[in-house]
């Protein structure tokens, strides 16, 4: 075999730059938008990985759903077309359906580390997606129900209702005719009248102008959104014990922002859905009760369908 002199060149500096050889760049690519609130306060911590991962770790930040389709993501982690991916569950569920569970949990993601619901969905998603679970960026974010037309009881028969999977069980359950779309494409959905309204959680409807078409509001809230930084086993594993740690070191410095962030975005988003004119629709004591029991009743049900020892475990390790 005859190398050429490039080649050889080439792995003479790698023998001699051992410390430029342990600085790693991750390539990143998000499942949300870029403009999106989420990806603004990701790239805010990536700046903060790479200003203190010089020599050690760096994040590239590719982009967003332009860059890969928004359930496509899951795939390219799961692959190595990147190394990271911030996404939720139910955009992967062609990777792994038990993707999607994490939308049920109770308990913080620090108390999950504690108790064992960590190291579970590590365990699945390592055997299953060949990705590990690096941690979870966003929490305390209940979903709703936004709607066009107002309704007067926990019933959305007749209604057409853009889901992803968070959303399929309860409101089919309930009555909806439902339509799977990206969150890129809600916007158009909303505006030619494909569908009569949307699930998303508290915060976010106005980072692609969705207020304009969205007149109702359903409280309370159910389930609590779940988006996290997830990585290519292979590529996780094949980065040192020092770059390993110093992911996940920063990992947690992000999560422990968790719990403050999301609750004043959840606080400040209510109040400008409210300025913006968006009317919020309660049911009587026991019409929500029939709202909160159905949607966790088929939420727990479609989970046990798809993976019952799986469903079992978190349910026991992440209920109140
Ligand atoms: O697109 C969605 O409605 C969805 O599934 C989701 C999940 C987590 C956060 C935001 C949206």
């Amino acid at each position: 075999m005859k190398f050429r002199p490039a080649v050889i060149a080439a792995a003479f500096a790698a023998c001699a730059l051992p410390a430029a050889a342990q600085e790693v760049t991750l390539r990143m690519v998000s499942a949300f938008a870029e403009n999106s609130y989420y990806v603004q306060h990701l790239q805010k911590w990536i700046a903060k990985v790479n200003a203190e991962g010089k020599g050690n770790v760096q994040i590239n930040f590719i982009g967003g759903p332009k860059a890969i389709p928004t359930f496509e993501v899951g795939n390219a982690v799961k692959t190595g077309v990147v190394d990271l991916g911030f996404s939720t569950g139910a955009f992967y569920t062609n990777v792994m359906p038990e993707s999607d569970f994490l939308k049920l949990t109770q308990i913080g993601i620090a108390e999950q580390r504690k108790n064992g619901a960590f190291a579970a969905i590590n365990e699945l998603w390592n055997k299953k997606a060949n990705m590990y679970y690096l941690g979870r960026v966003v929490e305390n974010q209940p979903f709703h129900v936004y709607l066009t037309k107002k309704v007067d009881k926990p019933d959305l028969t007749g209604l057409k209702v853009r889901i992803t999977p968070v959303y399929r069980e309860f409101f089919q359950a309930i009555g909806a005719t439902v339509i799977t779309t990206p969150p890129g494409e809600v916007y158009t959905a909303l505006e030619r009248g494909v569908v009569d309204g949307y699930g998303w959680p508290i915060g976010g409807i106005f980072d692609l102008n969705w207020h304009e078409r969205t007149k109702f509001r359903i409280d309370p809230g159910f389930y609590d959104a779940e988006v996290s930084i997830i990585a290519n086993l292979d590529k996780f594993k094949g980065l040192n014990p020092k770059q390993r740690a110093y992911l996940e070191k920063q990992m947690l410095a992000l999560e422990a922002l968790n719990t403050a962030e999301w609750t004043r975005y959840a606080k400040d988003e209510t109040a400008r859905q409210e300025k913006a004119g968006i009317q919020v629709i309660r049911f009587d004591a026991a019409g929500t009760k029939r709202y909160l029991d159905a949607a966790y009743d088929t939420g727990w049900q479609a989970a046990y369908r798809v993976n019952a020892d799986f469903a079992k475990k978190l349910k026991t390790l992440t209920s109140k």
